[in-house]
């Protein structure tokens, strides 16, 4: 049985690969902030799921969380950096800077820190996966999109570069870059509660949805071990792209 780590159960994609995952019979460890949910996802899957609470901003706790594993549960075949968040759309002069701080602080930081701990028992194994969700805003600028993006195109970035360290080795990194995906609390937390705001973002498209997301995860780590899909970007078909903007005088 495959053991797979994914941060951010308690909401949107990272609870759809959850259930995905024990569906195909891995054992999950799940984390996230809130721990009504994660001792939700525990009682409907008992032993198929292991909770782990701490909040990414925080290292301390993320190094005390992991090192609390049982043995049973610490070699991590499937590692899968989920969690993050944007906040706000205004433009760059405009925005409020602690929202760029726990942006950078849970997209970036948290995210390296999971996989730093993590990837030594995968190394010393020869064995592993880390997927990584990026994001097209990684890819594109958008209006708005600033530092949420930055954060996105590292995670790309680094991605691509812990394939460059581990080159000789049999582990894999893959970054999913998912553009406009619904039924989860994204526009929700970006928009900071205004739901009315956050369902208009998905109004008459027909969205990626969550068990989307989690299908094409699961096809990714089923892959033969000779195959590593580095980079795959995932839109709805009703999302394109537009002309440059130019502004005339
Ligand atoms: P949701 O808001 O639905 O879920 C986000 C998850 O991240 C929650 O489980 C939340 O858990 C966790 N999380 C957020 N901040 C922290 C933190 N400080 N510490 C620990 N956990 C945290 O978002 P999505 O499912 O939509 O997004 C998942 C990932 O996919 C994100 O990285 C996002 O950027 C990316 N993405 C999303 C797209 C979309 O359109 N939905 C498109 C492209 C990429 P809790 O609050 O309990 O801590
Ligand atoms: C989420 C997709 O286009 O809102 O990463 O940035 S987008």
């Amino acid at each position: 049985m495959k053991i797979a780590l994914i941060t951010g159960v308690t909401a949107g994609f990272g609870e759809a690969i959850c259930r995905k995952l024990i569906q195909a019979n891995y054992q999950v460890i799940g984390t996230g902030r809130r721990t009504e949910r994660l001792d939700k996802l525990k009682n409907e899957f008992g032993e198929s799921f292991y909770p782990l609470a701490f909040d990414l901003r925080d290292t301390a706790a993320i190094e005390k969380a992991l090192n609390s594993l049982p043995k049973s549960l610490s070699a991590v075949d499937l590692l899968i950096n989920n969690a993050g968040l944007a906040l706000g759309l205004e433009p760059a002069h405009k925005t409020n800077l602690n929202d760029w701080y726990q942006m950078i602080d849970t997209n970036i930081k948290g995210l390296v820190t999971v996989t730093r701990l993590i990837l030594p028992q995968m190394v010393d194994r020869n064995s592993g996966h880390i997927i990584n969700l990026g994001s097209i805003a990684g890819n594109y600028p958008y209006p708005g999109g600033n530092v949420y993006g930055g954060t996105k195109a590292f995670v790309k970035q680094f991605s691509l570069n812990l394939r460059a360290d581990l080159a000789g080795t049999a582990i894999k990194v893959t970054n999913l870059e998912p553009g406009l995906c619904g039924d989860t609390e994204f526009s929700n937390v970006r928009f900071k509660g205004d739901v009315q705001k956050a369902a208009k973002v998905y109004e008459h498209i027909d969205y990626v949805k969550p068990e989307d997301i989690a299908e094409i995860v699961l096809w990714l780590n089923n892959q033969p071990p000779h195959v590593n899909i580095n980079r795959i970007e995932v839109m709805p078909v009703a999302q394109t792209f537009s002309p440059l903007a130019v502004a005339k005088k």
